[in-house]
């Protein structure tokens, strides 16, 4: 059985899991119009990671027999009209997430609700790699800064980025 509290941390997760998704949505229709096609793509697949987050979490609330609150998720607001300010969101972001999901892993911890701590440090392993990614393509911005080639160049590179179902394969119910 999984206590209130940590039903209300994975809870609240699950609510920012939808809203990180709102959020890289809302990004990628401003970098697609402002004619920044690659960072979009790159958006619109992380807004697709983040709903799979979302339904893993949501399977294993119900899994351990709970059921989640479903709160409102909160509008999106912030300037995202250039690469530059889009990454830095997309890293104070995901530091952010980084800091909720250490939290449920300290309760889980200090609950001994080892399953739970399993489950969740997926989550916080995942998150080196999602801040590593914001972290480089923020420097690789900043250093090149007025000279749109170089931005091009890596919008470019993120054209690529593809969907990967991080799940794929994993037991579901
Ligand atoms: Fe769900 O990893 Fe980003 O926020």
């Amino acid at each position: 059985m999984i206590s209130k509290k940590l039903l209300k941390a994975l809870g609240d997760q699950l609510n920012a899991e939808f809203y990180s998704a709102y959020l890289y949505l809302a990004m990628s229709a401003e970098m697609d119009n402002a004619g920044f096609k690659g960072f979009a793509n790159w958006l619109y697949v992380q807004a697709q990671e983040e709903r799979a987050h979302a339904a893993h979490m949501f399977q294993y609330i119900v899994d351990r027999g709970a059921v989640p609150s479903f709160g409102p998720i909160e509008g999106i607001k912030g300037d995202f009209s250039t690469p530059v300010k889009v990454f830095d969101r997309v890293l104070k972001h995901e530091q952010n997430v980084t800091k909720s999901l250490n939290s449920i892993a300290t309760i889980a911890q200090a609950e001994n609700d080892h399953a739970t701590y399993q489950f969740v440090m997926w989550y916080v392993n995942e998150q080196v790699e999602e801040e590593d990614n914001a972290d480089e393509y923020l420097t690789r911005l900043k250093l090149s800064e007025g000279n749109i080639s170089a931005i091009y160049n890596l919008d470019t590179i993120l054209a690529a980025r593809v969907f990967v179902d991080p799940f794929a394969g994993a037991a579901q119910a």
